[in-house]
């Protein structure tokens, strides 16, 4: 097969114009900021199992330590790569140690199917909070 030199010279360009990138991790994690360092703490593999869109962190169980919630799943993906679909909302309780152990549906009470896209917390009127979870092409979630 023969190539021209101009077809070549763009493909030469193009080359040049690309960038790499280097992945250290393809794991969910959370970064903690300790005195000027950044550790990376990877989240339990209940965190690993699904794309993850949103985040809310706050002591839900009121013991002192920060937990995550989270939610996503996607399923616009190719065909034949299938749905990323085997997230059902996740709440993981810290030990104050960096380390989270996630929780069942059942024990948390925080289910989420389809698509979360976002997880926020609000304050009613009465001040209540309430866990409010959006999904895509489906109706919001509130939580107590
Ligand atoms: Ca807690």
């Amino acid at each position: 097969m023969k190539i021209s030199k101009r077809k070549l010279r763009r493909h030469i360009d193009s080359r040049k114009r690309s960038s790499s990138e280097k992945v250290e991790t393809f794991n969910s994690v959370w970064i903690e900021e300790k005195e000027g360092t950044y550790p990376i703490h990877p989240l339990p593999i209940e965190a690993q199992m699904f794309p993850i869109f949103s985040f809310l962190s706050d002591d839900f169980n009121h013991d002192g330590h920060s937990d995550i919630l989270a939610v996503g799943n996607w399923y616009a993906v190719q065909p034949d790569f299938g749905r990323y679909d085997a997230g059902y909302g996740l709440l993981m309780l810290g030990d104050g140690t960096g380390n989270h152990k996630a929780q069942t549906f059942e024990q948390s009470g925080f289910y989420v199917k389809g698509e979360g896209r976002d997880i926020k917390s609000v304050t009613t009127a009465n001040g209540l909070q309430k866990i409010i979870v959006s999904r895509n092409n489906d109706t919001v979630l509130v939580f107590k």
